[in-house]
């Protein structure tokens, strides 16, 4: 089994950013030696304290689904992943914190380009991280000003302050395509990336532990994935066991009816949410 997680509104409290009413969950999973693999719309920097915290040292997936980080022992097997991968166009395998990335977006650079483009095209009032310091980041979503520094060090996505009409979203959305982007909300930001998504990182996590495990090809690791927002439904999809954490802000996301038949949703709310459905998988699977 993988378990593979969404952040903010999920295993993080949309407000509070705790993941305290998860931990008897936690602990479990690591007391069973399963994985916890963050896949989240923070960037790395955020995410080297989140690891610590939480005590994974498994792959973590940044900004959307953008790049996929594999720590040792990892980084030499994923290899033929990183160059056989059909969506892993223009990939600029780098070294950052001392992990392989495998890039599967576009660059930051790339997106603020284009931005700029869109911002003609559209005229449309379009506000975003990079027009923002710590202090406003700060204002608009409880970070701390630590927090808030590693959430503007982005690589890969813009996260945009989305207050327009559907007509105005409509348009942007064209715009965005136009220039080969994606818009996908999250729980508080639209983010605008390449062509990546939470979803895309599933089937290269599963091979990595297949070959890591020693698994026969036939028995790749299960999936469980967990999330609350739009911006989750790609990983949803691709999971075995995917389950919708209620959010205390944003409608459950609407999954496909394959995807549905087999989804959990939970009781709870973000952390509390989480701690419920790993416990009932886990006792699914007969696992103490
Ligand atoms: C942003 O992401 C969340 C995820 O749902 C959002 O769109 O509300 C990201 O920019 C992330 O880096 C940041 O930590 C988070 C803070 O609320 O907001
Ligand atoms: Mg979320
Ligand atoms: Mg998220």
């Amino acid at each position: 089994l993988l378990v593979v997680t969404d952040l903010d509104g999920t295993l993080l409290d949309h407000h509070s950013y705790s993941f305290q009413p998860a931990e008897p969950a936690l602990a479990r999973l690591r007391r069973l030696g399963i994985p916890l693999i963050l896949n989240t719309s923070k960037t790395a920097a955020e995410l080297a304290p989140l690891r610590r915290e939480l005590g994974t040292d498994a792959p973590y997936v940044v900004e959307n689904g953008a790049a996929l980080y594999w720590p040792p022992p990892f980084d030499a097997l994923s290899e033929s992943d990183a160059n056989t991968d059909k969506h892993n166009l223009g990939a600029t395998p780098g070294a950052i914190l001392g992990h392989r990335m495998q890039a599967l977006g576009a660059s930051r650079a790339q997106i603020l380009a284009a931005l700029a483009e869109i911002r003609r095209d559209t005229g449309l009032k379009l506000e975003g991280f990079s027009d923002w310091n710590a202090d406003t980041l700060m204002a608009h979503t409880g970070l701390e000003r630590r927090a808030a520094e590693q959430a503007l060090d982005r690589q890969f996505s813009e996260p945009l302050w989305w207050q327009g009409s559907e007509a105005q979203l409509a348009r942007l959305q064209q715009a965005a395509e136009a220039y080969g982007l994606r818009l996908l909300m999250g729980g508080r930001f639209l983010h605008l990336v390449g062509q990546s998504d939470k979803g895309r990182c599933i089937e290269p996590l599963r091979r990595a532990y297949t070959r890591q495990w020693g698994l026969a090809d036939g028995a790749q690791p299960k999936v469980i994935a967990l999330g609350d927002g739009d911006n989750d439904l790609a990983m949803l999809e691709a999971a075995d066991h995917p389950v919708l954490v209620r959010s205390p802000v944003n409608p459950l996301p609407e999954l496909s009816d394959a995807c549905r038949t087999r989804a959990m949703v939970t009781e709870g709310y973000g952390p509390l949410g989480w701690n419920e459905a790993v416990h009932r998988l886990l006792d699914r699977y007969r696992l103490p």
